[in-house]
């Protein structure tokens, strides 16, 4: 085992990598920039090194400084975490040539899943199912038509560098393909630096179900379970569970062992995620993580695997610590990213200070978060304020804790997106587990929040104005009421009082 590793990264992953650490009985050194001077990862380390000003492209994504931080805080490994240089080929490479472990798949698995047409081409020559199309770039137009005339319409058009939904269009009609492919091939020049495009036929109301992979160096590859992450809007997953709702034993067995065949086919170590796109019985090969992923947790709580724990035991080359027919399921875990940002301003970013900051806890919840009551959240990085995750013996015991949880988080000073979660969770078909990547939409969510929202400002004022808007009185009946307490976010309230 390392005796020291350095965390690439910031915030809640971070600390939740240190706490495998902590556990493994390894030091941990923490790299920090200007606006996380305070945060609560750099003090949990056991080291933190300073390395640059607050925008992440001097620092967090500053290969040179991070190698360098290690090397001098004699690390013998960095993990990453998730975003900034999780996926970057280079990064990994630059370890390797540094003498240092790259916690996570090797540069060239990376590199195989960087570009969606190699992915592609890949896993159709492993037996992968993927969505019909073309397993090239496209560029002549009348190529282009005999094509989607082919597959049938609707089709999408996809660049092959980058992901996140950017530059991707839908077409209906043969009469919109040409436009489509140009504006496509020049979003995706200016965004990625790659204007090569392709072609997939479109599913209309595809879930997103992705599985959990995780490899040694001997080749020993399993399936930890899946995730159902069809909650998300503008391709930003809000809303995670697993198991998915429409999972059978027979399915995630077949589902599963794609999956690691796609793993194997790119000689993968370390965990990693397959995504699915799954609709009407059929599913198809989406993308590949190859990271830790953020919604983690979820799959930790149903299997009690430690997935952090076992990539960094892995990457000092140990065996996994279990087989296959070992991995057992148990109840049901959902997450709500809880972000601070405001779902009835098209969820613009609320960066500032947690005047008052309280996490739920109790039965079968677990909060997973960089913040603490004071802590400015700096608007440089994502708004993640925690990962709120809920177990329970089945989907409904979880969803009931979830609520509950929910119902007691108490964060003062920024807006957050929890009404957004309140209003999914009370949601009939969202109950029904009958979800797809667009429910948000269908189910007007939106309006749900406002009701939410508005109800809640209601609740206040009266608390307010029985109490005579004295905020000292307020504190102490609140106190007293802890169920009021949760009520009381309004920007005006100052909070503390002072005595
Ligand atoms: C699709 C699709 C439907 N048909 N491809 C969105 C992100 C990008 N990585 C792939 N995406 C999609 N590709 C075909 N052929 C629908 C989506 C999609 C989506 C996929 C997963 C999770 C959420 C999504 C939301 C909107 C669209």
């Amino acid at each position: 085992m390392f005796k020291k590793i350095l965390v690439a990264n910031r915030g809640e992953i971070a600390i939740r990598i240190m706490r495998a650490c902590r556990e493994l009985g390894v030091l941990s050194v923490a790299v920090y920039s200007d606006a996380d001077k305070n945060a609560l990862f750099a003090k949990y380390a056991d080291e933190a090194v300073y390395i640059g000003p607050s925008p992440s492209s001097e620092s967090y994504l500053n290969m040179d400084k991070i190698v360098k931080a290690a090397l001098q805080t004699g690390a013998e490994a960095i993990h990453p975490g998730y975003g900034f240089l999780a996926e970057n080929p280079a990064f990994a490479k630059l370890c390797e040539e540094n003498g240092i472990v790259f916690i996570g798949p090797s540069s060239s698995s990376i590199d195989a899943m960087g570009s969606k047409i190699t992915a592609r081409q890949m896993m159709r020559d492993a037996g992968v199912p993927i969505v019909p199309g073309t397993e090239k770039g496209i560029s002549d137009p009348e190529e282009i038509a005999d094509i989607a005339e082919r597959i049938g319409y609707p089709v999408i058009i996809k660049p092959a560098a980058g992901g996140g939904g950017i530059g991707m269009k839908i077409v209906d009609r043969p009469e919109d393909l040409a436009p489509a492919v140009a504006s496509a091939q020049s979003i995706a020049a200016s965004a990625f630096g790659d204007g090569t495009v392709y072609l997939e036929k479109y599913l209309t109301e595809p879930r997103h179900i992705e599985f959990q992979i995780m490899a040694d160096n001997r080749g020993r590859t399993v399936y930890v379970s899946e995730r159902e992450c069809s909650i998300q809007r503008r391709h930003q997953k809000l809303i995670e569970e697993a198991p998915s709702p429409i999972m059978t034993p027979e399915l995630r067995k077949r589902m599963g062992e794609i999956a690691v065949r796609a793993a194997k086919a790119i000689r993968y170590r370390s965990a990693g995620t397959v995504e699915f796109m799954y609709s009407h019985g059929d599913f198809y090969f989406l993308e590949m993580n190859t990271r830790l992923q953020v919604e983690h947790p979820i799959t930790e709580m149903i299997t009690g695997i430690d997935l952090a724990k076992e990539q960094i035991s892995v990457a000092a080359g140990e065996d996994l610590s279990f087989s296959q027919n070992e991995i057992e399921i148990r109840g049901w875990a959902i997450e709500c990213r809880i972000n601070a940002e405001d779902p009835m301003n098209d969820f613009a970013p609320s960066p500032g200070r947690l005047k008052r900051y309280r996490s739920p806890g109790g039965p079968g919840i677990r909060v997973d978060s960089g913040v603490y009551t004071g802590y400015v959240i700096p608007p440089y990085y994502d708004s993640l304020i925690s990962k709120l995750v809920a177990h329970g013996r089945d989907r409904n015991e979880a969803i009931a804790r979830m609520e509950r949880a929910l119902y007691e988080y108490i964060i003062v000073g920024v807006t957050t997106n929890i009404p957004f979660h309140k209003a999914v969770l009370r949601n009939e078909r969202f109950r029904r587990g009958d979800i797809n990547t667009h429910f948000i939409r269908e189910e007007n969510i939106l309006d749900d929040v406002k009701r939410i929202v508005a109800e809640e400002k209601e609740k206040r004022e009266s608390l307010a104005s029985a109490l005579g808007a004295d905020t000292r009185k307020i504190a102490a009946v609140s106190a007293a009421v802890g169920a009021y307490l949760s009520l009381y976010r309004s920007d005006e309230d100052e909070g503390e009082a002072k005595s």
